[in-house]
């Protein structure tokens, strides 16, 4: 699916974050001390190689809802921006944090004049979150900056399996229209 919002294209499609190659920067749902982990880091870590670590370990430790950024070394996109999620039901405000991610991530990609980005489902893995909730805060934030990006065109979500697709879906028809 895709919407054009404020000149922005936003698109939900299902696939992997670590094999997006048509865009600029690839977020990972990374960890306080951004090392490999599981899920989407696991899979960014292993497409990227060792230089991601090496690159990560300066920036370490991070907070819940900060976005800081990578190059991309072997994966096929230029950076990675690296967000650590809230544990859901832990670190809060969670619904604040989590949109923290989502902004900040945007605000680093506009500094970098990055012209697309691509979001995996943050928090809703091994943190916890549930997914319809967790959907409502990525979009309406997304929808909510739209309007102010001068330099980011394309927003993609990337989710991991087709349940997951038709709940952005069916949030994104509800807060764009169809
Ligand atoms: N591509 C796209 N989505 C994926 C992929 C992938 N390759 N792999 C998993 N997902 P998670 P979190 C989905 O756990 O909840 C790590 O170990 C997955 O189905 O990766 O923020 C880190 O080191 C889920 O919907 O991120 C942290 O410790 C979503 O991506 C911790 O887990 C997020 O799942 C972060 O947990």
């Amino acid at each position: 699916m895709r919407k054009e919002i404020s000149g922005v294209i936003i698109e939900c499609l299902k696939g992997n974050i670590a094999d997006q190659p048509d865009i600029m920067a690839v977020v990972n749902a990374a960890n306080a001390h951004l090392q490999p982990g599981g899920g989407v880091a696991g899979a960014i870590h292993r497409a990227a190689g060792p230089g991601l670590e090496e690159e990560c370990r300066q920036l370490a430790p991070i907070e819940p809802g900060q976005a800081v950024m990578t190059r991309g070394h072997n994966l096929p996109n230029p950076y990675v921006i690296h967000c650590l999620g809230p544990v859901y039901g832990v670190d809060k405000p969670e619904e604040k944090l989590l949109a923290d991610c989502y902004r900040n991530s945007l605000m680093l990609a506009e500094q970098h004049e990055i012209d697309s980005i691509a979001f995996p489902a943050i928090s809703t893995g091994f943190f916890r979150y549930p997914l319809e909730k967790a959907t409502r805060v990525a979009l309406k934030t997304v929808l909510e900056m739209a309007p102010q990006l001068k330099k980011v065109k394309k927003i993609r979500f990337v989710l991991f399996n087709d349940s997951d697709l038709e709940v952005y879906e069916a949030e994104l028809t509800h807060l764009a229209g169809s």
